[in-house]
């Protein structure tokens, strides 16, 4: 927690962002770019937030109801439908202060082996080298619980953990349990989540959401609450041009 602002660290809820503010903020969020191969993905200089998770787990969606947008990421019934990474910007006065990143889901029944174990190395290697990669959410559905997969990549990531990655497990699709299914789940998988965070989240009830806003803020601006307004807006830089925060 060494990028956190203190007094969030310490749980002072008076340093905690105004939900209204974090939503605001989530709402920005606009189309960056897409891309199939990690090559193709642009050097970005500011904090890079990854979802990642089994296909059909709730990404997309979760994208979508943070930022108050209907079809910013394509969500679909139909699993394996996010077929590259997708990432959005986030900023205020078009100032680029933070990236979102819709990566496709693993472990869908109806890929080929071979496309399979392709899609799996290039998020092995977007998780390890992705330099803006700043924090991760793994998305897991509670009632299927972290598959092999799931426990892989927090293999993986354990070594960008120990030097200060973010990751959040999100269990989504709450509204499917009870409440005191829920507060199982959720117990649990704090015991087994390794140091990182846990949220139950529903994009249905809108369960979470407030509080997840809030989390990604703060983990996009450690050094803590900024100024409502840019002192100019003239020297913000263009629109998503992922360009470094405007500290003006
Ligand atoms: N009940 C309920 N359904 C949800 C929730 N979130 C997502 N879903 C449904 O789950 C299905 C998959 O959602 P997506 O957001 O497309 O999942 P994804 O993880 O992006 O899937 P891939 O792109 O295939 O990896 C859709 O039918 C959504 O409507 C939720 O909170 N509650
Ligand atoms: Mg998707």
């Amino acid at each position: 927690m060494t990028n956190i602002n203190p007094a969030f660290a310490a749980g002072q809820e008076t340093a905690l962002i105004d939900p209204k503010l974090a939503m605001g903020w989530m709402h920005t969020a606009r189309f960056l770019t897409t891309a199939a191969q990690l090559h193709q993905l642009p050097e970005i200089t500011v904090p890079e937030i990854a979802f990642v998770g089994r296909s059909n787990a709730g990404k997309s969606t979760s994208i979508n109801t943070l930022t108050q947008q209907k079809q910013l990421a394509f969500a679909s019934k139909k699993p394996g439908r996010t077929q590259h990474i997708n990432l959005f910007s986030l900023g205020k006065q078009g100032v680029t202060d933070a990236v979102l990143a819709d990566l496709p889901g693993y472990g869908y029944a109806a890929v080929s082996r071979s496309d399979k174990q392709r899609w799996q190395q290039v998020m092995l290697n977007y998780l390890i080298q992705r330099e803006s990669l700043t924090a991760v959410v793994l998305l897991c559905d509670p009632r299927l619980g972290l598959t092999e997969l799931d426990e892989a990549l927090l293999d993986a990531l354990r070594p960008r953990v120990a030097q200060g990655l973010k990751f959040l497990v999100l269990l989504t699709k709450a509204d499917k349990l009870t409440r005191a299914e829920q507060a199982k789940v959720l117990s649990i998988t704090k015991l087994n989540a390794g140091g990182g965070e846990v949220r139950l989240f529903s994009a249905l009830k809108r369960q979470g959401v407030d509080d997840v806003a809030q989390l990604l803020w703060h983990w996009c601006h450690p050094e803590g609450l900024a100024p409502a307004t840019p002192a100019h807006a003239a020297d913000a830089p263009a629109a998503d041009s992922a360009s470094p925060r405007n500290t003006a």
